[in-house]
């Protein structure tokens, strides 16, 4: 039995040297023969295991790359533009909407001539906007509902009546000479005398701050778009 150990030992020592295959071979069958336990080949990986746990947190950025501080303006323009929306979605004029004033309006874009817009108006059971034009309140409102690029509109305001005075749409007199007046320095001025209508011209939208021209009427002249305005 010793003999034979040491016969296996020389021929795995020997094929071991060598390092071939077939060698590896001879000293396995050698080994078997005396007893000896061999191991077989390896079989094949076992499926993966499950995810290991959470690392640890990550530590807080350097943030002083320009990159990052351009990214970080560029998402609070965006929350501020969104914050506006959101506003504004409250109150758009494109369908009929009703304002702080209890009244509802309705801003529409085409331009026309005052009388086609007082018809328009009237087909939607409504006057030229003029409430909601004199309230400060209210004109802020409306102005900030419309695109900053309306810079007029026409106004429910002329003086076709008989007696040639200025009334709004909803009845009631302009007087002029009051100190908080729409009109422009030296306007109604009723230039060639063909002047009947009001024409408002918007200075800034968020602020309400108009200011009012008398100009013709009718066809051929000035054409604008307008706000109608009627009970809700
Ligand atoms: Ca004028």
């Amino acid at each position: 039995m010793t003999f034979s150990f040491t016969l296996c030992g020389i021929v795995c020592l020997f094929y071991g040297l060598i390092g071939t295959v077939l060698g590896n071979a001879q000293c396995h069958i050698c080994l078997e023969k005396l007893g000896v336990p061999q191991t077989g080949e390896a079989g094949l990986p076992g499926p993966q295991g499950p995810p290991g746990k959470a690392g640890p947190p990550g530590s807080p950025c350097g943030c002083s790359d320009p990159a990052f501080k351009d990214l970080r303006k560029d998402l609070e323009y965006l929350r501020n533009e969104l914050a506006d929306l959101k506003k504004h979605a409250k109150f758009k004029l494109l369908t009929w909407s009703n304002a702080s004033n209890g009244l509802a309006y309705r801003f529409f874009e085409e331009h026309v001539t005052y009388l086609q817009a007082k018809k328009n108006c009237a087909a939607e059971n409504a006057r030229i906007a003029s409430a909601g034009i004199r309230k400060l309140t209210t004109r802020k409102e409306l102005l900030s509902s419309i695109a900053d690029t309306v810079s007029y509109l026409w106004v429910g305001l002329d003086d076709l009546n008989r007696g040639r005075r200025w009334i709004w749409s909803d009845g009631i007199r302009d007087v002029r000479y009051r100190r908080h007046t729409l009109w422009r320095s030296g306007e109604p001025n009723n230039a060639r005398g063909n002047e009947h209508c009001a024409l408002m011209n918007i200075v800034r939208h968020v602020t309400g701050e108009v200011s009012l021209n008398d100009v013709p009427c009718g066809i051929g002249y000035a054409n604008a778009p307008y706000i109608c305005e009627r009970e809700q």
